[in-house]
């Protein structure tokens, strides 16, 4: 771009004197240029270019319209445009397009704080930004912007969530949220500061409400699989970050016995669950424990007016799991007793915090002398430390262990010992003769477990993209006809922060059933925003067909997008949400290939 500078450029402008034509003066030969670049339509590309000639697709990772471009916009699309622009020179037809990440909740934010309707504030943001940006003299085909929050856009989320949905792709199950009472609102973790509400300061409960979730833990393992076609094209520490958020444990789910009297009724056998990677030490537990939340918790609070308080006082604070790891272990003795699988001794149930009922099956067998949660939690409440595995060679932290000071659990893998007939197995043989000894008596199977949730889309907002269900008092929820779609969003709204506005404008929410014509609501909770962004770089192919979600033809032309550059802080959720859309879409039959970005460029 500089090469402009060069004295050989014409300069016509009478105001730069002559001792001037050698220094570069972007006000007057940018603009110039600029210009010529627009009305020339110079960096406009046709979805059919000349069939010899090859083909590139730049894309940086759109911006969201907060107002200005900062430098860390200007960095990032820089490196697009170079690349854009040395491609073109060696004769290759390159599309580098540009639109707007537009729904979200700044939006909401700045319309509590300016009493200014989001959509007119994110309208008169993308303005001000596209100006910047083609100040900037990229080299940006603009024909093809869009912003995520025009209906034209977003009837074709809706559209291909009622596929899913039809699929089965898509389900409906109650979720736990942060709630703030005072503003009737469903808090997103990053407002709950400290355990309180960001705008009204009062303590956050935990909630459950219907949510829509994406079966993003069908593609589990193919996620994890593909990342090895990436190899050498993305940094190392992005997939890296992919293989953790998915985080495959191998393990053994292990059934522990129980009869519950519930009264008149007679007593039947149950069994409880855990999910375990440490088999081998299975002769260690000394207790169970299980999340609050968990049907065995639910029971003994039933009958034990304390064990509720407890569980209730669990309920309250950040449903982020972050802060649940930073908290004080804390739990009660349940009073339950189920039966150890190999030794038919009675182990005591307790409820305890730092289970989470999101993992697993919500409880773990405890073993303290081998597992640091456990033992932090068993030195606190006097529970017994059972010794049973030996660390094989003077391994560095198994030392640690035993020369501590103060004493910690031995977390490594060893040789089984007080553990009977399993004595002097290692890891790998222990596991097997365990599961040769449990399974036939269904207590035990081998489990393959992740870390990846299935993916909750329904945020409790106003300014994002409605979701195309009707809630109807016979029917349940019932999704709006195809041929209905767009539900649009109403614009002309300001938000006050106090729960969601849809829920009081009769405009938007008094419909009909599709099913059974009776009077019936529509759905006013919206999508996440990731939904917009994980297939924008598919729409950029045929960005204005209102005839369908993407253009086969076209999107086989352009995908994969050659080069994707963007902020390592999307490493993870937006990036593994793009990858699982467009697995989705690939299965739809609307792209072909399996991953969306060939080569990601992190800045
Ligand atoms: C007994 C044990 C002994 C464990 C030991 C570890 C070490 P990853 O690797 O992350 O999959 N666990 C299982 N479900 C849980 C839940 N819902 N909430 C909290 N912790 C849970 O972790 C697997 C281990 O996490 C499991 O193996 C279980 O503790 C615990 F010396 O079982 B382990
Ligand atoms: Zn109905």
């Amino acid at each position: 771009m500089s090469q402009s500078a060069t004295s050989s450029q014409p300069n016509n402008n009478d105001q730069v004197n002559h001792q001037h034509i050698n220094q570069y003066n972007p006000q007057a030969i940018e603009p110039k240029w600029q210009k010529k670049w627009a009305d020339s339509e110079r960096f406009t590309v046709t979805n059919k270019p000349a069939s010899d000639a090859k083909t590139r697709y730049m894309l940086s990772m759109f911006p969201y319209p907060s107002g200005k471009l900062h430098m860390g916009h200007v960095r990032n699309y820089t490196i697009s445009d170079v690349l854009s622009r040395y491609y073109r020179l060696k004769g290759e037809t390159v599309m580098q397009p540009m639109g707007w990440d537009a729904f979200g909740m700044p939006a909401e934010n700045a319309a509590i704080a300016h009493k200014v309707a989001p959509a007119k504030w994110t309208y008169d943001n993308i303005d001000n930004m596209r100006v910047q940006l083609k100040t900037l003299g990229l080299s940006i085909d603009w024909s093809r912007e869009f912003a995520t929050c025009s209906p034209e856009y977003y009837r074709w989320e809706q559209w291909f969530f009622l596929q899913m949905l039809k699929k089965g792709l898509v389900y409906k199950k109650l979720a736990t949220v942060n709630w703030d009472p005072v503003d009737n609102t469903v808090l997103a973790n990053e407002q709950v500061v400290d355990g309180r509400g960001w705008r009204s300061g009062a303590v956050v409960e935990k909630r459950d409400i219907p949510m829509y979730y994406y079966r993003i833990t069908d593609y589990a393992d193919e996620l994890l699989n593909d990342l090895d076609q990436l190899e050498g094209h993305w940094p190392d520490e992005v997939i890296a970050m992919q293989r953790n958020w998915i985080g495959r444990s191998e393990g053994m789910e292990v059934s522990f016995s129980y009869q519950l009297d519930d009264g008149n009724v007679e007593a039947t056998e149950q069994t409880l669950d855990v999910f375990t990677t440490r088999p081998d030490t299975l002769m260690g537990v000394t207790y169970v424990a299980v999340a609050p939340e968990h049907p065995l918790a639910r029971y003994a609070s039933e009958r034990d007016e304390k064990i509720a308080e407890f569980c209730a006082q669990c309920k309250q604070g950040s449903v982020a799991e972050a802060d649940l790891a930073k908290a004080e272990k804390v739990g009660m003795d349940t009073g339950l007793t189920v039966t150890h699988p190999l030794t038919g001794e009675q182990v005591p149930v307790w409820v305890a915090n730092y289970v989470l009922m999101s993992y697993g099956s919500g409880a773990v067998m405890a073993v303290p002398a081998h597992d640091e949660r456990d033992f932090e939690f068993a030195s606190k409440y006097g529970l017994p430390i059972k010794t049973v595995i030996q660390a094989n060679a003077k391994s560095a932290s198994a030392q640690n262990a035993n020369d501590a000071e103060e004493p910690q659990a031995m977390t490594e893998r060893g040789t089984l010992i007080n553990s009977s007939e399993f004595d002097g197995l290692n890891f790998a043989e222990s596991f097997e003769a365990m599961l040769a000894k449990l399974e036939p008596k269904g207590l035990a199977n081998r489990k393959i477990q992740y870390r990846l949730r299935d993916w909750g889309v329904s945020r409790q907002r106003y300014w994002g993209c409605p979701i195309p269900v009707v809630n109807c008092e016979h029917c349940g929820t019932v999704p709006v006809d195809e041929a209905d779609l767009p539900v649009v969003l109403p614009t002309d709204v300001v938000p006050d922060g106090r729960g969601n506005p849809l829920n009081n404008m009769p405009k938007f929410l008094d419909t009909t059933c599709p099913k059974c014509g009776s009077p019936a609501e529509r759905e006013t909770d919206t999508f996440d925003t990731f939904m917009e962004s994980s297939w924008y770089y598919a729409r950029f192919a045929s960005p204005h067909d209102d005839t369908q979600m993407i253009n086969r033809d076209d999107a086989d032309r352009w995908l994969p997008v050659d080069q994707y550059v963007g902020g390592v802080e999307h490493a993870v959720m937006h990036l593994l949400y793009a990858r699982f859309f467009h697995k989705l879409m690939r299965d739809e039959g609307l792209v072909s290939g399996d991953e969306p970005f060939d080569n990601l460029l992190t800045q």
